[in-house]
């Protein structure tokens, strides 16, 4: 998707102007990944703009930090007032924040420690990742023949820059299919999750999701939906999913900072329960939105008000 320019970037402590926001071309990262960084959504509300799960997100981010052994060079109460205050600057009412630590330019090879740990914020207006009518049509998806990293490979907890070629593998393969996404298996063979999101299954009446140790990175919508979905009733289980449960599941949908609460129409051509969004999503969806739009009450703590 297309970035809708801004006007700053919060880069090393200060605001710079969108088009100067540079780096050397032998910085570390981009030869070897070396970096971590987290995608988070502020929201159009009544008092102004809300981060959802502002701290999850930065929790989450110093620990890619911490596992990679980058000394991010701010405290997490710095980086959260330094998203307000970026967001504030460009003026959004609702808007996508993408914090970046990266290891800039001073050696070349592979050990990264004596290269300089950079910090980036940037923002800009972001829409339905997976298109357009996404969110009430569903997408079209298929099992993918990549596989996540084996849990003796990298990290999938973690959001390390580097880990996502797996993911960049996994969608153009989707997307040379003609179809939205793909969905990835662990090593084992058990459903693990999307290129960017996370999945859930609906089976029988219960809310499958895959555990953390089947390869996932640990969303926070995730975390937000098992939530929403106990608060609603529904029995939840973290456990793992063979991949014929996709086939026989009633629904399925993903979730993700950048996708919501997005239905799957369709898996491997096979139409998914009755083949459009299902109740059970649509029900989540709508909890999520009115909670995040500020029409119900925020009553588990989720958004973080810009202006106040
Ligand atoms: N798995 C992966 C691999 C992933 O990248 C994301 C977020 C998720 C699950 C969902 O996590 P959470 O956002 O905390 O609920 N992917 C981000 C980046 C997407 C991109 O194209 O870049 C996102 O959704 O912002």
């Amino acid at each position: 998707m297309p970035i809708s320019k801004a006007e700053v970037i919060w880069f090393n402590g200060e605001f710079v102007p969108w088009d100067e926001a540079k780096v050397h071309v032998l910085s570390h990262v981009l030869h070897y990944g070396s970096s971590v960084f987290e995608g988070i959504r502020a929201y159009k509300t009544e008092r102004g703009p809300a981060v959802l799960g502002l701290m999850p997100h930065i929790e989450r981010l110093f620990f890619s930090a911490k596992v990679i052994r980058m000394e991010i060079p701010y405290s997490k109460q710095e980086i959260a007032e330094a998203i307000k205050a970026t967001i504030r600057r460009n003026r959004h009412e609702a808007c996508y924040i993408r914090p970046l630590v990266f290891r800039g330019y001073d050696s070349l090879g592979v050990f990264p420690l004596n290269c300089p740990v950079e910090t980036v914020i940037a923002t800009w207006e972001w829409g339905a990742y997976l298109g357009a009518g996404a969110l009430e049509q569903g997408v079209d998806v298929g099992v993918s023949s990549w596989r996540r990293m084996a849990p003796d490979t990298s990290m999938a907890m973690a959001k390390i820059g580097g880990q996502y070629v797996n993911s960049q593998l996994v969608v153009m393969e989707a997307r040379a299919r003609g179809l939205a996404e793909g969905i990835v298996l662990d090593i084992y063979g058990y459903v693990s999750e999307g290129s960017g999101e996370n999945i859930f299954v609906v089976y029988d009446g219960v809310i499958y999701t895959p555990p953390l140790s089947a390869s996932i990175l640990g969303g926070i919508t995730r975390r937000i939906v098992l939530q929403l979905a106990e608060d609603l009733g529904y029995p939840v289980r973290e456990q793992n999913i063979p991949r014929e449960m996709l086939y026989a599941a009633d629904e399925v949908f993903f979730t993700g900072t950048a996708a919501e609460i997005t239905p799957i129409r369709t898996i491997d051509g096979l139409p998914v329960g009755a083949g459009g969004r299902g109740p059970i999503t649509k029900q989540l969806q709508d909890e999520f939105f009115a909670i995040i739009e500020g029409r119900k009450p925020d009553r588990h703590g989720w958004l973080t008000p810009v202006y106040e």
